[in-house]
């Protein structure tokens, strides 16, 4: 039943009618069964007299109410999870025998689940942070999960680092501060004494940690992992996923703000996006090594603190995963799933990269006390569509029962079942790999080379991504009290690039290197930039949020016309005004108002628009709030339009050198201008012209030409 239950495709209404039909639905029992004829008040020794032990089903309630609370994910805490089916563009059976990975008319169910590392489980969505990206295939084969990350490579070489590496992280010992956040002394202690953080950190201190959404960022595998064919032959590979929305980020300044007005925005933004049937999509992808290559770079391609960069290796994009599901309980699903690297299927094999090699003991042994036993794969989200069984019996909350008398093989009472597979039967076989070497607590020599890639990330940068690194510097050694910490840290980096040193010093206060240094690596690797990338696409607007803000008198000819363009094209649209109810155009038509500035924000949008009409536009250039709307989305450097008299509020918002539409001199008028994702049109009548500009601006996301305005005042 509940196997058939990850595959359903039912809607929610179906669904829905089948719980009000389910008779078994109708009335309240205690866990016993026994149905409850009051749920309300307790049993007491008369009206006003004490509450009474034997009121079986006030204790059950509350008992079990008392111990609803499970531990948290150590890392990883906050998470929103979804379900989906994967697909393979073509069979791989010249690299890998794994089932899941050969027929393409096959779909195999998957859970997902993304996540925050550092916060609390109530902690907020948008704090600078990697995000996990962790997927559970539900294959023929058992259950392989692959638990990525949003960034490439981590912070630390060897798993035996990470409790260090994480109570750095976490808040202070001593008073539990600062929450979800690496700007503090004790990381900033650790990192500078780790040199082999510097690549992670620069991805970190990147756009990458500030995703304005889950569906619109990458998903890394990190470790080296192996591809096994059924003949036996082994490659390297690393996992790719690439989000067809493209990889998009918010600005820093944004992602404070939503943390207070909107701290789920990310799951929001991931739930509502499925329940409308915006499943969000991602292309698969490998880098395949040859195991005759594997000493062919100036890197080690076991040490995860190291890419491999596209130039050399290139990404192999073999099927696509689509998410088309909300879970439909948070905790029985999204809480209780376990997701483990070591689960793999025949023909996905481990390298011997330190990191993952930890990481194969550690998420077992976590899981083992975070859901209370070792039974934890019988809970539904876990358990794989391929039959279970073996001898292992007994544990706490134990649900399978296993029937006969054996449990234990070889055996001759049970016919001696279950037995183990062979290969060609389908059991697993672990890759031959010749293994010889002295006991030793040591890494290869190329692992020693910490600041190589971190220069190749720091030449891919564009020069706003460069801004942004410089200036998340700034905020997150900024906040170190200890100044020897701040100088350790710039001269760390000094290692990398001698003038990203001398920038980070300005700013935090302390002396800039005596040397300047830096690594001597010239080369680039464009797609490890966001906004170089050929995958961060551009010319949609699909899933786009975008506000039209309005009042009384409105032009209603000009927000019906953008209106449905947008979402013809894909975006949603919010009318934004003063108050919740009805808007009157200047013609007499009616409109709902979606959100008040009370209940919305610039924050939360993509774009703005202002539509015309005279009374309309005289009534929000008198709003402070609609003014700050559009000056923090300028600020934040989204697109933004406005028609007829609309126009006149960006005027009166000040947005700087901005070219506007309108009367250039007596006897000239220039129709519309689109001037750094500023779009603006006069004239009544059609308009289509300033919805194509309008649209093609939205789609670029962030115009970045216009970020040095910091003069506005929002
Ligand atoms: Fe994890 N990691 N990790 N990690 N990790 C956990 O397992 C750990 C690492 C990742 O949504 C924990 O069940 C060690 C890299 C994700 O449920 C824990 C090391 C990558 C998730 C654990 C690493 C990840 C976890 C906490 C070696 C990217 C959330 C709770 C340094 C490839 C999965 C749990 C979910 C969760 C250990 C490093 C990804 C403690 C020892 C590298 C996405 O077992």
């Amino acid at each position: 039943m509940e196997k058939k239950r990850i595959v359903d495709e039912k809607s929610k209404d179906e669904q829905l009618e089948m719980v009000r039909e389910d008779p078994e639905r109708e009335f309240l029992t205690t866990n016993q069964g026994v149905r409850v004829s009051n749920t309300d008040i307790s049993l007491k020794a008369g009206e006003r007299g004490p509450t009474l032990l034997e009121d079986f089903h006030f204790r059950e309630k509350l008992t079990h109410f008392d111990h609803e609370r499970i531990p948290e994910r150590v890392v990883h805490a906050r998470g929103s999870g979804a379900y989906g089916y994967f697909q393979v563009y073509e069979p791989m059976k010249e690299y890998t025998s794994a089932k899941f990975l050969q027929d393409p008319n096959k779909k195999t169910p998957v859970f997902v689940r993304f996540s925050t590392v550092v916060g609390f489980r109530g902690s907020a969505d948008t704090v600078r942070d990697v995000r996990g990206f962790a997927t559970k295939f539900y294959t023929e084969d058992g259950n392989y999960d692959l638990v990525g990350n949003n960034m490439p490579v981590f912070f630390i070489q060897d798993a035996i680092k990470f409790p260090d590496l994480v109570h750095a992280i976490k808040p202070e010992q001593d008073n539990q501060i600062p929450q979800a956040s690496a700007a503090h002394d004790t990381f900033w202690d650790f990192v500078s004494c780790h040199p082999e953080n510097a690549h992670m950190i620069m991805w970190v201190l990147s756009d990458r940690a500030l995703p304005r959404s889950y569906r619109m960022m990458e998903g890394f595998g990190v470790n080296t992992f192996r591809f096994v064919n059924s003949e036996g032959k082994g490659r390297f590979i690393k996992f790719h996923w690439k989000p067809l929305l493209g990889i998009h980020s918010l600005v820093w300044d944004e992602t404070q703000k939503i943390a207070g007005k909107d701290p789920d925005f990310n799951r929001r933004d991931l739930w509502e996006a499925i329940e409308m049937g915006d499943y969000p999509e991602y292309e698969f992808g490998v880098q395949i090594l040859e195991e005759e290559d594997e000493f062919k770079f100036d890197f080690d391609i076991l040490d995860p603190t190291k890419i491999w960069p596209e130039e050399d290796v290139p990404i192999k994009w073999i099927g696509k995963m689509t998410l088309n599901r909300n879970p439909d309980n948070f905790f029985a699903e999204t809480e209780q799933v376990a997701f483990c690297p070591a689960n793999v299927v025949p023909g996905i094999d481990f390298s011997n990269d330190p990191l993952l090699q930890g990481r194969l003991f550690s998420y077992l042994d976590t899981q083992l006390i975070r859901l209370g036993g070792p039974n934890f794969q019988e809970i539904p989200i876990n358990r794989p569509l391929a039959p279970v069984a073996n001898n292992q019996r007994e544990g706490y909350h134990r649900t399978t029962i296993n029937k006969g008398k054996t449990s234990y093989f070889p055996n001759t009472v049970g016919e001696n079942l279950p037995r183990p597979a062979s290969g060609e039967e389908g059991g697993y076989v672990h890759y031959m790999e010749k293994v010889e070497g002295k006991k030793i607590r040591s890494r290869s020599e190329k692992f020693k080379d910490f600041f190589s890639q971190a220069k190749l990330f720091w030449n891919s940068m564009s020069e706003p991504e460069k801004k942004h690194i410089i200036e998340a510097f700034h905020f997150e050694i900024g906040k170190v009290n200890d100044k020897n910490i701040r100088k350790a840290v710039v001269d760390m980096f000094n290692n990398v690039d001698g003038d990203l040193a001398i920038e980070i010093a300005k700013g935090v206060g302390v002396p800039a290197p005596e040397k300047k240094g830096g690594s001597p690596v010239t080369k680039e690797s464009p797609n490890v930039s966001q906004e170089r990338s050929e995958r961060n696409v551009k010319n949609t607007i699909k899933t786009r949020k975008i506000a039209i803000i309005a009042a009384d008198g409105y032009n209603h000819n000009d927000v019906s016309q953008v209106k449905q363009a947008l979402e013809a094209g894909g975006a949603k649209t919010h009318i934004v005004s003063e108050h919740q109810g009805m808007l009157k155009s200047s013609s007499g038509e009616e409109i709902e108002v979606d959100k008040s500035y009370v209940t919305t924000e610039s924050v939360l949008y993509d774009a703005v628009y202002i539509p015309g009409g005279k009374e309309n536009v005289k009534t929000l250039k008198m709003q402070g709030d609609a003014i700050h709307f559009v000056n923090e989305a300028f600020r934040h450097c989204k697109a933004l339009g406005a028609t007829g008299e609309g126009v006149e509020l960006f005027k009166a918002a000040n947005l700087p050198d901005i070219q506007f539409a309108g009367k250039e001199s007596v006897d000239k008028e220039i129709p519309l201008v689109s001037d750094k994702g500023v779009v603006t049109a006069v004239k009544e009548g059609d308009r289509s012209d300033f919805n194509k500009s309008f649209t093609t601006a939205i789609a670029k996301h962030r115009h970045w030409d216009r970020e040095k305005k910091e003069q506005v005042p929002a």
